[in-house]
């Protein structure tokens, strides 16, 4: 059967009512707008078997440095943006912008300031201590992935924001807003088929001139997107166990 939303004739959620004064308050003195929450409540069987399935395909998801060239239609870019802008955020100021290049010259430009970059990088700032856990990841300075994947997603944080007096003001948890909306990107090019990688050219205020965005955003990731080359690689890598990152307190 199946279920029906959760507040559209469903059974109060325990514990409603005693909360109910409290947040009648609150919700008054900020006058905000409040629908009946939807959530589709499902049974027990049917949440294991999709978090199981979830879990499988997310398991299989890889990060590459080798793009095939092979166009990828802009819908689906835009149904990827749509998904990471489904994440929670600091006091719902959603402060991110996504910035999707296709046109081959200005990803040539973007490879070019990012090679120039990461050349300083590697070849003067990399410290023993961070080129130890890097080196067997083998990545370089030569960023051929900026230009052979048809697309390159450019995500911005909203560092500060113009508030509707005009003042600029803070946002709030940026970091953590973007964070999760670009894991719910690479969530979404994964289950889609495709592939991206979490490139963070350092620095990368050129980003911003490159990409013509405001002095309130600052360059994040850059997320190449596309289908992988027919030889692509990856290092051999081994995911955590489950006993290494959860604990329980029963
Ligand atoms: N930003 C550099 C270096 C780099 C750093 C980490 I930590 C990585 O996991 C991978 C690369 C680059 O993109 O090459």
């Amino acid at each position: 059967m199946p279920a029906e939303p959760r507040g559209l004739g469903g059974d109060e959620q325990p514990g409603r009512a005693e909360a109910a004064d409290s947040t009648e308050r609150a919700a008054a003195a900020a006058e905000p707008d409040f629908v009946p929450l939807r959530f589709i409540e499902r049974p027990p069987e049917e949440m294991l078997s999709r978090a199981t399935a979830f879990h499988e395909a997310m398991a299989g998801r890889r990060t590459t440095r080798h793009f095939s060239d092979a166009p990828v239609p802009k819908r689906l870019i835009e149904l990827a943006v749509q998904t990471a802008g489904t994440a929670p955020s600091g006091a719902h100021l959603q402060p991110w912008t996504f910035v999707a290049v296709s046109d081959q010259a200005v990803k040539r430009r973007i490879r070019t300031a990012a090679e120039q970059e990461e050349k300083r990088f590697y070849e003067e700032r990399l410290q023993a201590a961070w080129r130890e856990v890097l080196e067997p990841l083998g990545t370089d300075h030569v960023k051929r992935h900026i230009t052979d994947a048809p697309w390159v997603v450019v995500l911005f944080r909203h560092t500060r924001r113009l508030r509707p007096n005009g003042e600029i003001a803070p946002t709030y948890y940026s970091q953590e807003s973007c964070g999760i909306a670009a894991g719910l990107f690479i969530a979404a090019i994964h289950d889609m088929g495709l592939v991206t990688l979490t490139h963070t050219p350092s620095p990368m205020g050129f980003l911003r001139r490159i990409l013509d965005r405001p002095e309130l955003e600052s360059a994040m990731l850059l997320m190449p997107v596309g289908h992988p080359a027919e030889n692509a690689m990856v290092p051999d890598l081994r995911r955590k166990a489950l006993s290494d990152i959860l604990r329980f307190i029963e």
